[in-house]
């Protein structure tokens, strides 16, 4: 484990290396114990530095057996090599050489995941973001591009299958049971680019040809005996490859395509070029085993990974502050081709729940950094919701400043200036400045500045004088570091809906660029002016969430209700619906708080049955909108003070009241989305299936709604119904006869399926009260449980402390000491896991003064740990800092 140092990685330090390594030759001889990696590098030192400099390799944990320069044998005193670095002192003057290194690895005591690893028998590698230098001594940053050819051995009968990127060259035998083969890479990559498999898996193959007759060769490759769960992530990248092609003229360039699904994987999958390796979860999936939210997950990283072949490969990142140039760009991409593929408004409401959900959180916490950050200690802890999901958002609104045709011709430009570079985020603005003409550097701060923007609005309407107002004023709550902000161009979507729903035409505008449906609030206060207006109209504001900003708006609950019922904008539409969910909750929360029953608008949960009845909305947006904000949203907005508890009563007696209300037509939607016909994971047949368990949820709460759980378990043919029904029973019935039961058939069906079984351990792991700690404790010993699988720690410890806010925040602080404990039990095999899911105390401080004192004593107590990870010591003191 690689123990912190204290160092702080600055962007303003970036000077590129001395020495370049164009060609890079690896020759692997694979053994579990022992591996032996020879590395024959071709060194020159760049143009501009005239004269002769000593050369730093990174290495990390390493243990060199032999070194050359241009054949010969290295003196003693001519290096200096320890684990984590490689120093020759005076390399020759020339400035040209080849360095032979080898090293010795021992795979199988890899239990970190970075590197090369064994997974389930097979050999694979995660390099992303420094990984490679745990592999051989290299110049391992991004700017460092270099053309591979490797080169495997290993024995047939344990690895049959040896891959590794770009195209195959050659293979043959080597006698005594082993055989080689030789992968060779055209394309000059970064070293985090490299990935090497090999093992004995099991393969679905395809064809796909691109449009310039180019013939690809396509393997997915997993588990033998799971083949037929991998036709979908087929389908998937097949359909992607296409998409790429069509709306951004981005063509695949390699004679193969492959990916290997392996189950031991840090995050979601990786794109190394020409061969992916997935998380097994993002890869395998039939109706039997995954939902359709597995599916959906599905064909996203399945895109998202191959999008990254334009977007992070030809041009890849000139340094790690870079991140999101490649990350959120690539977020962008797979969100639009998922809203093309299935529905566009619910994919849009699902990307900004989840934007909220973990976004705004670290944006308005001790973890806040901006879409670029300035200095980190430990980048793996930057792949973070700011970096990915706010870097999608932040290219999303160029498209809105520039329109999609500009935008477009933007990218293109992109691609065509900077095809083969390691670049910025300056190079990315940059193009679109060109072609727009456009200045973009106050728009540039959604970079630079960490923070949700606020926009605090009034309206007024003159009927005399025909003109509606819109006074907005614009703040930026400070960041750690970064206390005093500068004012940012926020482009804000709107319409003035009129009596009759349709938006109404306004004949001039003063006060602020309002163009095609965008107001430009660019300083602090605007005063928008439309005349023109003669009835006063209700406003929908940040109509498809086109800013990624908090708003404060006085609007009456009656032109909420309004606009749930008539905005031409379906987002708005569920906004609308669900900001009066929230504050209903909210005041039930303060109700239940002074120990009170909370009444509810009978508008309002009437409104609830009549948007599960409209025909005209599509089934998924329904399931949506019917889906009362979570409880960590509504924490969220309350903002301080928070007693989980008493927001999980509010929650529940707004459920309640819906229930109540709606029970007939509930139950008559759920007979009436009984699906008889055979199952299809495509978008409108998940809709009907979301729609019918979000009504179970609430029929579940009625008399009898227990029996008709248990009836919807016992009854289901794919898992989407399983698993929804199995968490209905366990959060609103725990405990009792028909869950147990329910909970035990599950087990003893699904115990030798690891994947399947994750779904059990989050169902648990989230069932609310205080009893939750106690039973993920006994669900650590189960044997399908390993604390060395990633997946099955975020399934169970994860899901406990960030999906489960009254279990872990169980007021006497046992949830806190049991995680403190457990992300101490992970960090020993794997540093870079339980950072992350240390990051689920990130909000200790908007809890109540007795919890919080809990909480920080439990972030202390790993805090004064002697020897932590650089990864885990790094987010422990910025989230008490
Ligand atoms: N680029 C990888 C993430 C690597 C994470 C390293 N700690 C997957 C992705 O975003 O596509
Ligand atoms: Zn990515």
């Amino acid at each position: 484990m690689r123990t912190d140092t204290g160092q702080v990685f600055r962007l303003e330090d970036y000077r590129p290396s001395d020495y370049l390594i164009p060609r890079t030759e690896l020759d692997f001889r694979l053994g579990q114990d022992s591996t032996r990696v020879v590395a024959k590098l071709a060194i020159e030192r760049r143009a501009d530095v005239d004269k002769p400099v000593r050369l730093e390799l990174d290495g990390d944990g390493l243990q060199l057996r032999r070194i050359e320069i241009d054949g010969a044998q290295l003196p003693e005193d001519a290096f200096e090599a320890t684990p984590d670095s490689l120093v020759i002192h005076n390399p020759p003057a020339s400035g040209r050489f080849t360095l032979l290194i080898e090293t010795e690895l021992a795979p199988s005591r890899n239990e970190a995941l970075m590197g090369l690893y064994r997974s389930s028998k097979v050999y694979c590698t995660q390099c992303e973001a420094e990984g490679f230098r745990r592999i051989t001594y290299f110049l391992d940053r991004p700017d460092i591009l270099s053309v591979y050819t490797v080169r495997i051995e290993a024995e047939r009968a344990e690895a049959p299958l040896l891959l590794s990127n770009g195209n195959p060259v050659e293979h043959g035998d080597l006698g005594q049971g082993w055989h080689y083969a030789v992968w060779h890479d055209p394309f000059p990559k970064p070293s985090y680019l490299f990935a090497l498999v090999a093992g004995d898996l099991g393969c679905i193959k395809d064809r796909f040809v691109t449009a310039s007759g180019k013939d690809v060769e396509l393997g997915i490759y997993v588990e033998h005996g799971k083949e037929n769960q991998a036709g979908y992530a087929m389908d998937a990248l097949r359909r992607s490859m296409k998409w790429d092609e069509d709306v951004f003229g981005c063509e695949y360039d390699l004679d193969v395509f492959n990916i290997v699904a392996v189950s031991d994987f840090n995050m979601g999958a990786m794109e190394n070029k020409g061969l992916n390796i997935f998380n097994d979860k993002y890869v395998l999936a039939d109706e039997e085993t995954a939902t359709d939210g597995d599916f959906a997950n599905i064909e996203a990283i399945i895109a998202h990974e191959y999008f990254h072949n334009w977007t992070g490969n030809r041009i890849t990142c000139r340094d790690w502050f870079q991140l999101c140039l490649k990350e959120g760009l690539t977020v962008f991409r797979d969100h639009e081709f998922s809203a093309d593929e299935r529905s566009r408004p619910v994919k849009r409401i699902a990307e900004v729940r989840t934007l909220r959900a973990h976004q705004f959180p670290e944006d308005q916490g001790p973890l806040a950094h901006p879409v670029r950050p300035r200095r980190y200690r430990e980048i793996n802890n930057f792949y973070t919701a700011t970096v990915y999901e706010k870097g999608s958002e932040v290219v999303r609104m160029i498209r809105t400043v520039l329109g999609a045709e500009l935008f477009r011709g933007g990218m293109d430009l992109y691609f065509e200036r900077h095809d083969g570079d390691a670049a910025t985020i300056e190079d990315f603005l940059k193009v679109f400045e060109d072609v727009s003409g456009k200045d973009l550097s106050q728009f540039a701060l959604w970079y630079h500045q960490a923070g949700t923007p606020n926009l605090s609005v009034s309206t007024s309407h003159n009927s005399g004088s025909g003109e509606f107002t819109i006074e907005i004023e614009q703040s930026v709550p400070p960041t750690p570091s970064e206390s005093r902000k500068r004012l940012m161009h926020i482009p804000l979507a709107f319409g003035l809906v009129g009596a009759d729903g349709k938006d109404m035409a306004y004949a001039a505008v003063e006060g602020a660029t309002v163009d095609n449906g965008v107001i430009h609030v660019r300083k602090r206060k605007h005063v928008v002016t439309f005349s023109g207006i003669a009835e006063r109209p209700v406003l929908s504001l940040n109509r498809g969430f086109s800013a990624p900003v908090t708003l404060t708006v006085e609007q009456r609950p009656d032109d909420l209700m309004f606009l749930a019922s008539h905005d031409s904008d379906p987002f708005s539409r569920w906004q609308a619906f669900n900001t009066l969910l929230t504050d209903a909750t909210i005041a039930a929360f303060k109700s239940s708080l002074g120990g009170k029953q909370q009444t509810f608008s009978p508008g309002l949960v009437t409104l609830a049955g009549r948007i599960a009845g409209t025909d005209g909305l599509e089934h998924a947006f329904r399931a949506l909108a019917l889906t009362l904000p979570g409880e960590a949203d509504i924490a969220r907005e309350i903002g301080k003070n928070i007693d989980p508890d008493a927001i999980h009563a509010g929650r529940e007696a707004l459920a309640r009241a819906i229930a109540a209300a709606n029970g007939e037509i509930f139950s008559q939607l759920y007979e009436g989305l009984r699906s008889n016909g055979a199952f299809s994971p495509d978008a409108a047949s998940a809709g009907r299936r979301a729609l019918r368990n979000t009504l179970l949820d609430y029929l579940a709460i009625l008399p009898g709604g227990e029996k008709r759980a248990a009836e919807h378990f016992a009854t289901a043919t794919n898992m989407t119904d399983r698993a929804a029904a199995l968490a209905i029973l366990a959060h609103r019935h725990g405990g009792s006869e028909e869950t147990k039961k329910a909970l035990a058939e599950f087990d003893k069906r699904y115990r030798s399926d690891p994947l399947v079984m994750d779904k059990w351990f989050m169902i648990q792991a989230t069932a609310p009260g205080a009893s939750a700690v106690d039973a993920v404790r006994a669900l650590m010993e189960h044997p399908a449980f390993s604390i060395a699988n990633p997946n099955r720690v975020r399934s169970l410890i994860g899901g406990f402390a960030s999906a489960n806010q009254t279990g872990f925040h169980r007021a006497d602080g046992a949830g806190y000491a049991f995680f403190a404990e457990t992300v101490l039990a992970v960090e020993k095999r794997n540093p870079q896991v339980a950072a992350r899911l240390a990051t689920a105390m990130r909000s200790w401080r908007s809890l109540e003064p007795k919890r919080q004192a809990k909480a920080r004593a439990a972030l202390v107590s790993i805090q004064a740990k002697d020897g932590l990870s650089a990864d885990l010591r790094d987010i422990i003191d910025r989230t008490l800092a």
